[in-house]
């Protein structure tokens, strides 16, 4: 299977570019802001001020390529580490810091903004997101869900319910798998014997796109096109996006264990933010004093999101009883009396 690529790695373009200056500037400037808000919740967890953290540098065009493609009021379904792609759809980055505060209130996005909490689970987000489209088609909306999980994540059962549902009842999803080489050490090569992850949608009767994940033209471009089909009623796509997590899989995890320094260098060079820069400077779009503003903006905005996060009244660790049932089951309500006795 061919790889799809716009980008070069030295950002020169060998294809049509999907959007033109004004876009691409907005593009980059949306990946450097995730960039700032994944170093700081590093930082944040570091100081113990937020639970572990999984970061996604590297996997910004894979994320913000794709959440491009969307109209906003489409669904968008990720995994712990998309949250440059749900920011990108609505999600305020105080309700991503709360999640990992362990906040409950960290799972409730506001109204009118389509993306489901982060999945914890492995893979099961896959199938909420074929059930969203699918209910939207019934409703007679063309509105469509685009679900991001990783390579791991294609070695679980619900991938394939997900995968056949989606292709025998032809709903309006869009599978983006960011293939990042690793399921925290377990190397790519050990979830599948398959030479890609794309050709999997041979099987299950859909479209499948293989792309360059580090260049956000390419990530794009296959998104539109998947978006497309899925709003025409043209069935899902499944689109792997090859890229690399730079990190460890979280805060608690040691990549140096697995992982070789010539790798993470190597894969560093194909970076989708130089990319991007590369390609703006010979356009014409892009400064230094500009870039600098950017990151200062993005930082002066997410410290905002940590202070209010931070600011709230705590959250009464019996109140996850209140909001599951109008009437709660014995076995919940066991529960909570013993959570009452736990002293302190
Ligand atoms: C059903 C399930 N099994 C196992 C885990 C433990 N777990 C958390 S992340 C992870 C690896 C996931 O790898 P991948 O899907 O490639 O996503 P990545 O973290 O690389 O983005 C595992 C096994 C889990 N959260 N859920």
């Amino acid at each position: 299977m061919e790889v799809l690529r716009i980008l070069d790695v030295d950002g020169s373009l060998i294809g049509d570019s999907p959007v033109d200056l004004d876009e691409a500037r907005r593009l980059f400037a949306a990946m450097v802001t995730a960039r700032v808000y994944d170093r700081k919740g590093s930082a944040l967890q570091r100081q113990g001020r937020l639970a572990t953290y999984a970061q996604f540098e590297g996997q910004e065009a894979a994320q913000i390529g794709s959440v491009a493609a969307l109209r906003p009021d489409d669904w968008l379904v990720g995994t712990y580490r998309d949250a440059a792609a749900m920011w990108m759809h609505g999600y305020p980055w105080e309700a991503l810091l709360l999640g990992r505060m362990g906040d409950e209130r960290g799972g409730a996005p506001p109204a009118g903004v389509n993306v489901l909490p982060p999945s914890i689970t492995v893979g099961g987000h896959m199938i909420h997101a074929v059930g969203l489209g699918w209910a939207e088609r019934m409703k007679g909306s063309d509105r469509i869900a685009l679900t991001l999980f990783g390579d791991g994540a294609t070695s679980e059962g619900d991938f394939h319910e997900a995968m056949n549902f989606a292709a025998v009842y032809s709903t309006p999803t869009v599978f983006v798998c960011q293939n990042n080489g690793w399921a925290i050490s377990m190397s790519r090569g050990r979830q599948t014997a398959s030479e890609t992850i794309a050709q999997k949608a041979d099987a299950y009767g859909m479209a499948g796109v293989l792309v360059d994940g580090n260049d956000i033209f390419a990530v794009l471009t296959a998104a539109r096109t998947a978006v497309q089909r899925a709003r025409a009623g043209e069935g899902p796509t499944l689109i792997e996006a090859l890229t690399y997590r730079i990190g460890p899989h979280t805060t608690t995890d040691d990549a140096g264990r697995y992982r070789s320094d010539e790798d993470v260098d190597a894969w560093r060079k194909k970076d989708p933010i130089d990319r991007l820069r590369a390609h703006l400077r010979s356009a014409g779009g892009w400064d230094e004093a500009w870039e600098g503003a950017i990151e200062q903006s993005a930082s002066t905005e997410i410290e905002a999101a940590v202070a209010q996060a931070e600011g709230l009244e705590p959250f009464p660790a019996d109140a996850m009883f209140d909001r599951m049932y109008a009437k709660p089951p014995g076995s919940l309500e066991a529960q909570r009396r013993l959570q009452g006795d736990e002293p302190g």
